[in-house]
């Protein structure tokens, strides 16, 4: 009995420390929005970049723009101290995160208590509710949608999609996926309603005539799955892949495909939130992504991914400020897309390369797609939601979804094959 109760004691611990060691703790992590006046005090906060319990959400890179960064308790002070030291000014953005995040994540499931039989899109749906969701589209209109899997994620959940199409074969498509980044809810939905509104809207059908569409709504179902157990995960991002002897879980996906891997933007340390692998496409999910974009070789004509936050639409390169030579039309076609977008509710992104607009990150799903899948156009968007706080909301579910559709029907037919200057 006694063994017993320190053999389990032993286990809970082991568990207890990896888990302190890679999870960074939300409570008493604060949201900083920084203002740098000359490029030596931008490179001083990017120095930073990678460091444990730093969490950047957004650099742009213009120094008009501020960066914001969330912080863990630990190293606030000091930080703060650093800043103060070299003239940066910050105001404090999210005083708590964690009291932020609780509150959010108490007001998503209180709505599931008193809404047990959730309708999909109402709160932001777990992942077996998407899968279902799916094979229920499946059912109900097996003329124009089937799902499929482009494979297993690492603790082997089938990563889901669905083709719709009007039948016929050869036709140029439109890809999309969402979830890459675990906490960024906001985006699967984003593409949910985008299937919802292709399957389930007769009036939509014209837009799937003439060619297929692939959405993959949670490429990260691990992550996701991870960010709803409870609140105090609810700021994860990678993958959840473990290693031998490494404390750290996970893998920024998004810095882990092989186009230019680990040259700028990414880290090496297991622990940091953009460590890029130990090698490219270690992780099941972005091989996975891989092999089915590469399977589907030259019919794909536009890969968009969703992410969340910023209204940024951008397009390749992410590791370099070298612009593409279809430059013109990748800018073209986001500017189309950006102005039907805002019609619906005045919603406006800034558009550009990754790296012009950002800072040079390397081995996105972007790059990779336009660089070696061989796409002709590939775009990340950055999915509105700061305006209403650190994590969009479920209000913000369908205002979104509506809005970032009209992008799409723009996509779809610049893949259909309408010139730009006819969109
Ligand atoms: C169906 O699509 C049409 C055209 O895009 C739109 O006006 C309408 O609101 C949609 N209906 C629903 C129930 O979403
Ligand atoms: C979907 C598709 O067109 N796949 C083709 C990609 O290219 C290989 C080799 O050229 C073909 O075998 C596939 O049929
Ligand atoms: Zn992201």
């Amino acid at each position: 009995m006694k063994v017993h109760l320190i053999i389990l004691l032993f286990f809970s611990l082991c568990i207890w420390t990896q888990d302190a060691a890679y999870l960074p703790s939300i409570y008493g992590m604060q949201g900083l929005r920084i203002s740098c006046d000359t490029e030596l005090q931008l490179k001083y906060v990017r120095n930073y970049e990678g460091s444990l319990g730093f969490d950047f959400i957004k650099i742009p890179r213009v120094l008009q723009k501020p960066i914001e960064v969330l912080v863990v308790a630990e190293k606030l002070q000091l930080f703060k101290n650093n800043l103060i030291a070299n003239g940066i000014n910050y105001e404090v953005f999210l005083e708590d995160v964690g009291a932020h995040i609780d509150k959010q994540f108490a007001l998503e499931y209180d709505e599931r208590i008193v809404n047990p039989k959730n309708e999909i899109l109402k709160t932001f749906p777990l992942y077996n509710e998407i899968t279902l969701y799916l094979e229920s589209l499946q059912n109900s209109h097996s003329d124009i949608l089937q799902t499929f899997t482009i494979g297993k994620s690492f603790e082997n959940r089938d990563i889901i999609g669905v083709k719709i199409s009007s039948g016929g074969s050869g036709k140029p498509a439109l890809f999309i996926d969402a979830g890459i980044h675990a906490r960024e809810w906001i985006a699967p939905t984003t593409a949910i309603y985008a299937i919802k509104q292709l399957a389930e809207n007769a009036s939509n059908s014209y837009i799937f005539d003439n060619i297929d569409i692939y959405i993959v709504p949670c490429l990260n179902p691990d992550g996701y799955e991870f960010t709803h157990r409870n609140s105090a995960n609810r700021m994860w991002r990678k993958t959840r892949s473990t290693k031998k002897f490494s404390p750290c879980v996970g893998v920024d996906a998004n810095r882990n495909f092989d186009f230019e891997w680990m040259t700028v933007g990414a880290s090496s340390n297991p622990c940091s939130e953009t460590y890029a692998g130990v090698t490219a496409f270690s992780e099941p999910e972005t091989s996975a992504l891989r092999d089915f974009l590469l399977s589907k070789n030259n019919t794909i004509k536009v890969y968009i991914t969703f992410h969340s936050y910023g209204n940024f639409l951008l397009h390749p390169w992410g590791y370099t400020e070298e612009l593409p030579t279809n430059e013109p039309t990748l800018r073209c076609v986001a500017d189309k897309a950006e102005n039907k977008l805002s019609q619906k509710r005045g919603t406006h992104y800034e558009i550009g390369s990754s790296t012009n607009v950002l800072y040079a990150a390397a081995g996105g799903s972007d790059d990779w797609a336009m660089g070696v899948a061989g796409i002709e156009l590939a775009y990340t968007m950055e999915l509105p939601s700061q305006r209403y706080g650190f994590a969009a909301p479920r209000s913000e579910i369908i205002p979104v979804g509506q809005e970032t559709f009209e992008a799409i029907k723009i996509f779809a037919k610049y893949v259909e094959g309408v010139k730009c200057q006819d969109l």
